[in-house]
């Protein structure tokens, strides 16, 4: 069973829009300021065998409509930012863009998760001229957006690689060690914050 309903095409697509803006956004802050808002910046449109996953999981019918509806992350975009500030920087630059709707922020860096996960997560809410699963024409998609520094995706990366890929035989050791790292990490991010901002008063 197709769980998008043949709408793949179109969150593609939304994708690639969605993803130039950033890009674009991104090029006119460097080009007034000098400095980039992102390391890196990739995206997807979920898998249909994962959000087929997600859907029995969460024990919603296996329909296009839980995909694109219910579910708001078949289109996923991760901005990843070299400091903090960069995320919030994000998070008000987009909080500005009119045709754009914020319709949940999740901070995971002022209160990250028990295990260690750092991220900031929104869900955005806009019209593209495509007919939706409702059938309004233009209609409403969902957008995920995470932000993350270096350190938070690089960490997220491999807590998920071993979650997922490995049998752990001793996961609440292994768990403590990985809240570990995530500390350190995010006093790093504090530290490189610090340094940029000395670097940027000596200018
Ligand atoms: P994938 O394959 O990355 O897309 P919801 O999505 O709202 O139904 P939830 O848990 O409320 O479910 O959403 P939340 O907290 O915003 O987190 C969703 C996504 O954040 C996950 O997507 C992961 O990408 C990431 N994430 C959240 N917690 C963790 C964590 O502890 N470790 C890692 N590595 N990533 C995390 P999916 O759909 O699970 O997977």
């Amino acid at each position: 069973m197709d769980i998008y309903g043949g709408y793949r095409p179109t969150l593609e697509n939304i994708l690639d829009q969605v993803l130039n803006r950033f890009k674009e956004v991104n090029q006119l802050y460097q080009d007034q300021t000098g400095d980039r808002l992102y390391e890196h910046l990739i995206g997807r449109v979920k898998t249909e065998d994962s959000m087929t996953e997600k859907c029995q999981r969460k024990n919603l019918p296996l329909s296009p409509y839980s995909a694109l509806k219910k579910n708001r992350d078949s289109i996923g975009i991760r901005v990843v930012c070299n400091f903090i500030d960069d995320i919030y920087t994000w998070i008000d630059l987009i909080d500005s863009w009119t045709s754009t709707k914020i319709i949940t922020k999740k901070d995971y860096i002022t209160n990250a998760k028990p295990n260690g996960y750092r991220s900031y997560h929104l869900i955005l809410e806009e019209t593209f001229p495509y007919q939706d699963i409702e059938g309004n024409n233009p209609g409403k998609y969902y957008i995920e957006v995470q932000l993350r520094t270096i350190a938070m995706d690089t960490w997220a990366s491999l807590e998920h690689e071993m979650k997922y890929k490995h049998q752990i035989k001793n996961p609440e050791m292994m768990g403590n060690e990985l809240k570990r790292v995530a500390d350190e990490l995010a006093s790093c991010d504090v530290s490189m914050q610090t340094i940029r901002k000395l670097i940027r008063e000596e200018d």
